[in-house]
């Protein structure tokens, strides 16, 4: 933005940084281009070093080459952990050898736009307990074309599945600003790449050394510092590009486990949301967080429900009355589960059929609120509808939170199990297409056809 190219700063008045970044099994050219990245654009004043922390990887080039490569670069030191740690206990090994003031951390495939780190430092400068993040471009994993956020950049934002989202800055927000270089506060982060004080780091817990691997350390840092007293914030004038990979170049196998760990230490009675969503993070071994529960009594923190109506208001809170919420069977067809298809997996574009009930929550979670409407949210919320004229079910963005919902979303789910639905005086039915596939669609109601039976389960 043009208004970010005219500011100026006074790099006496700036802390210095250590910029930390953790890799497991990076492609050559994307870590080095990350290093040079990094030591083009900080000033060197600034820039105390880089810390590399090789997380065990076992890629040929990281040994030696590496090695050798990265001596001859000034301000640069590799570390190595001794096992694999996960990228929680190896960004932390890494800030034990930072002796700047401030702790940048990176993913290792980032591209750092010019001027990225002023304002970030800046900053923390101003208030030790902001953790502030670049706005995050989008390098393409194929063509690595640089695709810049233009205008007003998005936040982070999640839903009652705890998947992480971009979204738009809400008006309360944009209300809150006195110019468009103002900082942008977001509920969550994406995790890899900010700034944060390393002193208010330390006080507020660093991180859950009890993550493994991959996934929701950056829920739990981003409830904890807003419960806990911070804040975080995104900041329009830093941009840093980062490769999001086709796959993951690595297994992830403890994302829900961490995940869990976040919940149950932030998340009070609300992570019962979450775990209706998600039958399988109930079950999940998460290991003893009491430490962490220890600590959050020890710095005074609010609660989540102090967190949602300060920070997240925009998130809408579940109801997932005892019943009424879960996976929609049909009587008729017994094995099949109402079953919610992304637009990429159907390009129909009804978004709603039967698969075989999973247990697993996800796709096949609803809930009937009091309203009256079907429910299904995963990143938005949408509603069970039918357009007007027409049999068939789809799926529609809900009513803006208080607002009544139109009636084509409005349901009548009886104790008999039956699903009505008064504007086409029509019944959900299950059936078999042509080629015998399960499918739903609306019918006239017929009392006791047993395609017109639903029930929720857990
Ligand atoms: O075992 C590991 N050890 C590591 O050192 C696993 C990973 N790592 C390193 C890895 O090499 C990388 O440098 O940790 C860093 C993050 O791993 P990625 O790049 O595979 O993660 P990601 O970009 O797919 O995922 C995002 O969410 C993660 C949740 O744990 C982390 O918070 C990542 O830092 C985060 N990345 C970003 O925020 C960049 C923007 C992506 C988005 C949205
Ligand atoms: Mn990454």
């Amino acid at each position: 933005m043009s208004e970010c190219r005219l500011r100026s700063y006074d790099y006496r008045r700036l802390p210095t940084t250590s910029v930390i970044v953790a890799f497991y099994n990076e492609a050559w050219s994307t870590l080095l281009r990350t290093v040079h990245s990094v030591l083009e654009t900080a000033p060197a004043v600034l820039l105390k070093e880089l810390i590399l922390v090789d997380d065990l990887s076992d890629l040929g080039h990281l040994k030696a080459p590496l090695e050798a490569y990265v001596s001859r670069l000034r301000r640069v030191r590799l570390i190595r952990t001794k096992k694999r740690e996960g990228l929680v206990r190896a960004r932390l090994i890494g800030a034990t050898f930072a002796t700047g003031e401030v702790l940048t951390f990176l993913d290792c495939h980032c591209e750092c736009g010019a001027g990225w780190l002023e304002p970030l430092l800046e900053r923390v400068a101003q208030d030790q307990s902001v953790i502030i993040c670049p706005v995050i471009d989008t390098i393409d994993w194929n063509t690595f074309d640089f695709y810049m956020q233009e205008g007003e950049p998005v936040i982070g934002g999640f839903d009652w599945h705890l998947t992480f989202q971009w979204q738009a800055v809400p008006e309360h927000e944009r209300r809150r600003w006195k110019s468009r270089t103002d900082p942008i506060r977001s509920p969550v982060m994406a995790g890899g790449l900010f700034a944060v004080s390393k002193k208010y780091f330390e006080y507020l817990g660093t991180y859950d050394t009890g993550m493994e691997v991959w996934g929701g350390e950056n829920l739990e840092l981003s409830f904890r510092v807003w419960q806990c007293g911070g804040t975080l914030e995104i900041h329009p004038c830093s941009h840093v590009g980062h490769v999001f990979p086709k796959r993951a170049p690595y297994a992830r196998p403890n994302f829900r486990q961490n995940t869990v760990r976040a919940a149950e230490v932030w998340m009070d009675d609300y992570k019962e949301h979450f775990f209706n969503r998600n039958p399988l993070a109930r079950k999940e071994k998460y290991g003893d967080v009491s430490q962490r529960k220890l600590l959050r009594r020890r710095l005074n923190c609010r609660s989540f429900e102090w967190y949602l109506s300060n920070v997240f208001p925009e998130l809408r809170v579940p109801e997932d009355r005892p019943g009424w919420h879960g996976a929609l069977r049909s009587l008729g067809i017994s094995s099949e589960c109402l079953d919610y298809k992304s637009p990429e997996r159907d390009p129909t574009g009804a978004h709603l059929t039967l698969f075989g009930c999973h247990g697993q929550g996800g796709n096949q979670f609803f809930e009937y609120t009091l309203a009256k409407e079907l429910r299904f949210s995963v990143q938005t919320e949408l509603c069970v509808m039918v357009p007007k004229q027409k049999n068939h079910v789809g799926m529609q963005y809900c009513p803006k939170l208080g607002s009544p919902a139109p009636e084509e979303m409005i349901w009548h789910f009886k104790e008999d199990g039956t699903v009505y639905h008064p504007r086409s005086n029509m019944c959900l039915s299950a059936y078999r297409t042509a080629e015998g596939r399960p499918d739903v669609e609306m019918r006239t109601c017929s009392p006791g056809d047993k395609n017109q039976i639903w029930r929720f389960e857990k």
